[in-house]
């Protein structure tokens, strides 16, 4: 287990229900060789240990906090309430009735002057806050730009290979 003294990224997430999906932020950082701090932090449960984490954590090192809830999901803005760092949202589905519509609005529609940098509802928003996250702290880290970089390309070699075999099973290449 990471202390937060030690990790740049901390992943919080409202509910253990939330880890399954979260997995994949967590897995995407390792990628890149960041391991993050995970917390179980409730805007609403435990409101008091959210005003305390996000109090303390630029003071603890953490320079980019991902924040992940579904249904009423208030805990990316009550972070960034209280720390100038960045918080990044991911919304998640949850069981909700409202397939995560309800945890997008309530991270993303933040008031002027408390923004929360808002990915896509779910897995791949749980990936994107990864990668945004890794994008934050590469500004001042240039091996890890250079492993960005390489991410980047890997990704567009996958997708000119998965052209050129289509278009050869078409007879087009
Ligand atoms: C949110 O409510 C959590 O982030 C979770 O996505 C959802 C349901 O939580 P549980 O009832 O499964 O603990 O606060």
């Amino acid at each position: 287990m990471v202390s937060e003294k030690s990790a740049p990224v901390a992943i919080v997430m409202g509910s253990d229900s939330d880890m399954d999906v979260m997995k994949s932020c967590i897995e995407q950082l390792g990628d890149f060789g960041i391991e993050p701090v995970v917390r179980i932090i409730s805007a609403h449960r435990t409101p008091e240990i959210a005003a305390e984490f996000a109090d303390n954590a630029a003071k603890n090192g953490i320079k980019v906090i991902i924040a992940a809830a579904g249904m009423a999901a208030h805990l990316a803005g009550a972070l960034a309430g209280r720390t100038t760092l960045p918080v990044i949202g991911v919304p998640l589905i949850s069981g909700s009735c409202l397939e995560g519509v309800d945890a997008l609005l309530s991270t993303m529609q933040m008031p002027p002057g408390v923004p929360v940098a808002t990915v896509a509802i779910g897995r791949p928003g749980a990936k994107n806050a990864a990668v945004l996250a890794v994008q934050i702290l590469a500004l001042n880290d240039e091996p890890l730009r250079e492993k960005l970089a390489e991410f980047k390309t890997a990704q567009k070699k996958k997708v000119i290979k998965k052209d050129a075999s289509l278009r050869r099973r078409s007879g087009d290449g």
